[in-house]
C-alpha cells in the first residue's frame, strides 16, 4: 500500500489579519493557542532543529518583520532554530538589512548565504539546504504572505505521525487567501485544479510554498525536481508522491505581500502551463 496520504488538521490560530479574523470568528486568540502548544512542543522537540530558508529578492521592508516574528515564535515554543537568508543581490539593499538583523539576533540564529545575482527560487533552496544545520527545513516566503504563527502547528502535525512533509494549504477548510484580486485568485485556483486533474498528487494546495520537510527528504525531492519558476512548488509535491513520502496538510491563511510589488505576469503563467504539460508527459 502506498505510504503517501494526506491528513488535514485545522490550524488553531488562523487569524492573520483583521479581515481574516472576522471570517474566522471561531479561531482561538493567539495567546491561548500559543500557551496550549508550548507545553506540547516542549515535551518532544528538544533534539530537533528547524532551519528556515528565506529566499529574498527586494524584501528590505518585509525582512525585519518576518525575522522578528519567526524569532518570537521559536522562542515562545522553546524550539531550536536558525533563519537562513538567501539574498540574490537585491537592488533595494536587502542584504544590508539582513546584516543588521544578524548583528541584532546573533550569527547562530540569522545565517546569511547571499548569491551574486538573481538565480531563481529553485537553486536558492538548494543553496540554503547546503548550509542548513537543522534536521528539519521550513520553506516560506519572506514577504509576510506566510505567517510564522502557523509553524508550531506544522511541527505538531509532523509529530502526529512522523510525516515526511507538512504543507500549508489555502484550499482546505480553515485555510484562505486575503488581499488578492479576482484575477490572482482565479489564476491560483485554475493552476491547482489543472495540476490536480493531470497529475493528481493528492495535495489540495500544489502551488503554495509554506512547507516543513525532513531535511533528507527535501534534499532528495529537490534534486529530482527539474522545473523552474512557478511550477517548481507543484513539481515538488509530484516528486513526493513518486517517492512515496507521507504528506500532511495544515490550513493556512495567506495574505498578499505586505510591501513590494507582485511579479506574477503572463510569462509566469505561460511558464507554469508549459511546465505542467512537460510533467504530465514525462512523469
Ligand atoms: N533569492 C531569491 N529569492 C527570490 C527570487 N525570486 C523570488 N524570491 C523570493 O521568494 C519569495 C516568493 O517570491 P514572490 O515574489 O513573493 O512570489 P509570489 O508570492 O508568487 O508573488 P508576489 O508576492 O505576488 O510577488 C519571496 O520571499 C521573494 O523575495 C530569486 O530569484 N532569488
Ligand atoms: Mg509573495
Amino acid at each position: 500500500m502506498s505510504k503517501f496520504h494526506v491528513s488535514i488538521t485545522p490550524e488553531p490560530d488562523s487569524v492573520s489579519s483583521a479581515t481574516a479574523h472576522q471570517q474566522n470568528s471561531s479561531s482561538l486568540p493567539y495567546t491561548t493557542a500559543s500557551a496550549r502548544t508550548v507545553n506540547h512542543l516542549n515535551m518532544s522537540s528538544k533534539h530537533n532543529k528547524y532551519s528556515v530558508l528565506l529566499p529574498t529578492y527586494n524584501e528590505r521592508d518585509n525582512l525585519p518583520i518576518i525575522t522578528w516574528l519567526l524569532t518570537k515564535t521559536f522562542q515562545e515554543h522553546d524550539l531550536d532554530y536558525e533563519i537562513i537568508i538567501i539574498d540574490d543581490n537585491s537592488p533595494d539593499g536587502t542584504l544590508e538589512i539582513a546584516k543588521q538583523l544578524q548583528k541584532a539576533y546573533g550569527e547562530n540564529r540569522v545565517v546569511l548565504r547571499p548569491r551574486a545575482g538573481k538565480l531563481g527560487l529553485g537553486t536558492a533552496y538548494i543553496h540554503g539546504i547546503q548550509n542548513a544545520t537543522g534536521n528539519f527545513i521550513i520553506i516560506m516566503d519572506a514577504d509576510m504572505s506566510h505567517h510564522p504563527k502557523a509553524i508550531p502547528e506544522f511541527i505538531r502535525k509532523q509529530k502526529e505521525n512522523d510525516y515526511d512533509i507538512v504543507t500549508g494549504t489555502r484550499y482546505a477548510a480553515g485555510g484562505g487567501v486575503y488581499g488578492w484580486d479576482l484575477r490572482r485568485k482565479l489564476t491560483s485556483r485554475v493552476a491547482n485544479f489543472m495540476a490536480d486533474l493531470l497529475l493528481n498528487p493528492g495535495v489540495s494546495d500544489l502551488t503554495g510554498s509554506f512547507r516543513l520537510y525532513k531535511k533528507d527528504v527535501l534534499h532528495q525531492i529537490i534534486n529530482a525536481t527539474v522545473s523552474k519558476g512557478y511550477v517548481f512548488q507543484m513539481e515538488m509535491m509530484v516528486r513526493a508522491k513518486q517517492f512515496n513520502y507521507s504528506v500532511a496538510e495544515v490550513p493556512i491563511t495567506f495574505v498578499d505581500r505586505v510591501y513590494g510589488e507582485s511579479k506574477l505576469g503572463a510569462n509566469e503563467i505561460a511558464g507554469y502551463l508549459k511546465g505542467l504539460w512537460s510533467l504530465f508527459t514525462s512523469v
